[in-house]
């Protein structure tokens, strides 16, 4: 997690449910899930990756004063006729300042969408995206905003998340189950992000040209367990440990649209989010845990659809719970 230094957690925010949808909506500066309302949302069937995209729709865009034009759900598609849709406009000052992590405004240079244009990767995973007057457009639809809000990137902003994960056990060492799905408790990795203070996985961006392996296991290391702080030989012992862990094939979580509140009608981000697991609880899981570059706090967590997360995180972790036959609801049984 990189780039966005702003707090957007000043501003009020209230959280309202909509009935059917997975996720919360948020019509303040930052967007907090509501899965935490159990059981309305406690439930085991599993979210399509395509669900229709709502915290890219929170009302207050985060870290900013800027309202977002309100889209309902019924003209989120852009195949939906609305002649009178008018997207504020809105790229924040930390972007328009042109940080090395940041293309220049459209007419100032030819970026070449749905390709690797040089480094920066313009491919979406979602396919090809639409291109209208100069500027590409969100794959999920509108957002009320245009412009890049606190993206860098035209298009897709690619990230990658490592969803590193152990089983939870008692002071004995055995497998704790939950007392009402009967299904054994995973725990995540979890780390508090300092720009919206919301729990989330330590994912950042992929730096140009990097492998997404690489982002993976660089930004565990950076945001839970501090390594850009570590001297030299903490440094080594981190290093050896996650790439232990990480060399073995991780399960392949996602790859696509990631519903960030930070997304516009023309930048949005995306993410291959992969799963770790410390089988035996004797790899990572005996690190200890250090917040470091943009994170404020790191924990493990349990694995629950209570847990409110940033963006689509919960979604992620539904399919590892589903992946690993672990507790995810107390409706599964
Ligand atoms: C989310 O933003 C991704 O899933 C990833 O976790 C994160 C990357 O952005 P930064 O943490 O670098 O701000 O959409």
């Amino acid at each position: 997690m990189k780039r966005v230094f702003t707090n957007w957690a000043g501003s009020v925010h209230i959280a309202l449910a909509i009935v059917g949808l997975p996720y919360g909506v948020c019509t303040g500066g930052y967007c907090k899930a509501i899965n935490s309302r159990v059981p309305s949302v406690c439930t085991s069937a599993f979210v399509s990756s395509s669900a229709m995209h709502i915290k890219a729709r929170c009302s207050v865009y985060p870290g900013s004063d800027t309202h977002r034009f309100p889209v309902p759900d019924d003209k989120v598609s852009w195949a939906a006729d609305w002649p009178e849709y008018s997207p504020v406009n809105y790229t924040a000052p930390s972007v328009l300042k042109k940080p090395v992590w940041a293309d220049p405004e459209i007419g100032s240079f030819s970026p070449q969408f749905n390709s690797l244009d040089g480094s920066v990767d313009r491919r979406s995973h979602e396919g090809e995206y639409t291109v209208q007057d100069d500027r590409p457009l969100n794959p999920r639809g509108r957002t009320g905003l245009n412009g890049r809000g606190l993206l860098g990137r035209w298009g897709p902003n690619h990230a990658a998340d490592p969803i590193v994960t152990r089983w939870k056990r008692d002071s004995a060492g055995q497998r704790v189950s939950h007392a009402m799905s009967k299904l054994p408790v995973l725990q995540f990795v979890s780390i508090k992000r300092k720009d919206c203070g919301e729990w989330a996985i330590p994912g950042g961006m992929v730096d140009p040209g990097e492998l997404v392996s690489l982002t993976l296991q660089r930004e565990f290391s950076e945001e839970a367990m501090n390594s850009l702080q570590a001297s030299q030989q903490e440094r080594e012992k981190i290093h050896e440990r996650i790439t232990q862990l990480f060399s073995a094939p991780g399960f392949q979580v996602y790859k696509g649209y990631v519903d960030d509140p930070r997304n516009t009608d023309n930048s949005w981000m995306e993410t291959v989010a992969v799963n770790f697991h410390d089988e035996k609880g004797d790899s990572v899981s005996e690190l200890p845990l250090e917040a470091g570059d943009d994170a404020g706090q790191v924990s493990w967590f349990d694995v629950d659809s209570s847990q409110p997360l940033y963006a689509s995180h919960s979604r992620f972790l539904q399919t590892v719970a589903k992946e690993r036959k672990a507790h995810w609801c107390v409706m599964d049984q």
